[in-house]
């Protein structure tokens, strides 16, 4: 018999253990950092029990919002030797130490969440955040779109590192010259669940790039062999900017320029359909080709509110194929891999997404099935990154504090 009570203290331990007080490292050891998507995912598990905590996750990850509007991926609050690249490395100059890339715009959501819980206290504190969420987002419609459809600079930026979906864009770079580096990663988990060495080398190519150029979007979108539409960023700020409006019009807060971006979003996924795979695919935008992967981006179509009758009959197939789904990449597909980190296993936070989208759109049995695998993998293995989708056995860092919120929030 699951003990639930117990996980659900345990879940909480892990994300108290993981508190630096302002703001929560991911886990221990292996990322030693705020990083932006994950803070989000840990505000949304602190509202239940500590609004209060929950906003203030929030107001310190957007402390960190460079001038042009854009919010790192990753805040440097205090110097940690167990991470590789670090704010040496990146070479920024924001108001708090930081990586030069930003990360899937959840915050938005996670914010409007943390609001419908905490209404009173919380309002002051929502319509604060609202002008920055703006001027990010607006960042993004500015520097990160594609005919509509939201591009990255650099895979770190997807936060689906090494997934199939930049294989081609990735191959176009030509990492000489990137030097000797020390790996840090490799050291807390086993490496045949890391990206490997030539995705590695590729990474910090791009960081030496972008800080080559001072990190000036407008110079680093010329010439760059890396810039991807993908249809994961791309649901995650439509969604996001749907719930943004939401919150402007509770604040009074100009709502016409959302409007707008939300339009322009949307005729962004259209251009993400991939007809032949039959999927939302990834978009190479220097070569134009389609990367011909069914992710589990692929599915977050319904969170976006996108209504799609092929998606469905492509998640009941992935579904069927492996026993603890959703997995990151097609398990039919040639280049499955259980254990490789976004190149096949399943991601709880992604699948706590994908069901939300299901659910707001009636697909309550298809939605149910996503949440009733997510959590008999975290009450049987536990609060891991990622799990092997064949064996649902626990991968890479472990007592991880997105698992730990989605568990609190809605996986029980
Ligand atoms: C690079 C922290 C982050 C997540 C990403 C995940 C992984 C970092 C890394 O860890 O990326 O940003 O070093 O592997 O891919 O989604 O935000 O949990």
């Amino acid at each position: 018999m699951t003990d639930y009570q117990a996980l659900d203290d345990e879940a909480r331990k892990i994300l108290r253990d993981n508190d630096r007080g302002s703001y929560t490292v991911p886990t221990d050891g292996l990322y030693p950092y705020q990083w932006n998507w994950d803070s989000a995912f840990a505000a949304m598990g602190f509202a239940g029990s500590d609004p209060d905590r929950a906003w203030t996750e929030l107001e310190t990850l957007f402390s960190g919002q460079w001038q042009n509007g854009m919010v790192p991926h990753i805040l440097f609050h205090k110097p940690d030797p167990g991470y590789f690249p670090g704010p040496d490395v990146w070479g920024c100059s924001g108001p708090i130490p930081s990586s030069g890339i930003s990360q899937p715009p959840i915050a938005a959501t996670m914010a409007r969440k943390v609001w419908e819980q905490d209404k009173g206290a919380g309002h002051p504190r929502m319509s604060a955040l609202v002008p920055k969420i703006a001027a990010w987002h607006r960042w993004f419609m500015q520097w990160r779109t594609d005919r509509g459809a939201v591009c990255i600079t650099h895979p770190w930026e997807a936060g689906r590192d090494n997934a199939c979906d930049w294989d081609g864009a990735m191959a176009a770079i030509d990492p000489q010259g990137v030097g000797e580096y020390t790996r840090r990663d490799t050291g807390h988990v086993d490496p045949a669940m890391r990206p490997t060495k030539q995705d590695y080398d590729r990474y910090i190519w791009l960081v030496q790039r972008g800080r080559r150029l001072e990190w000036d979007e407008e110079q680093m979108a010329r010439d760059t062999p890396f810039r991807v539409a993908d249809p994961g960023m791309t649901f995650m700020l439509l969604r996001a900017t749907r719930d943004l409006r939401a919150m402007a019009e509770a604040t009074g807060f100009d709502t016409d320029e959302i409007d707008a971006w939300i339009t322009r979003l949307r005729a962004g996924v259209e251009t993400l359909w991939n007809a032949e795979l039959g999927s939302y695919d990834s978009r190479d935008v220097v070569n134009g080709g389609f990367a011909q992967c069914v992710s589990n981006a692929s599915f977050l179509n319904w969170y976006a509110g996108i209504e799609n009758a092929d998606m469905l009959a492509q998640l009941d197939r992935v579904m069927d194929a492996v026993p603890h789904g959703v997995p990151s990449y097609d398990p039919e597909g040639p280049k499955f891999d259980a254990k490789r980190y976004w190149r096949g296993p399943t991601w709880g936070i992604v699948n706590t997404l994908i069901a939300w989208g299901l659910e707001d759109c009636g697909h309550a049995a298809q939605a149910e099935r996503v949440r009733r695998t997510t959590r008999d993998l975290i009450a049987e293995h536990g609060f891991a990154e990622y799990f092997d989708p064949i064996d649902g056995s626990p991968a890479g860092g472990g007592r991880f504090t997105w698992t730990a919120a989605i568990w609190l929030a809605w996986a029980t």
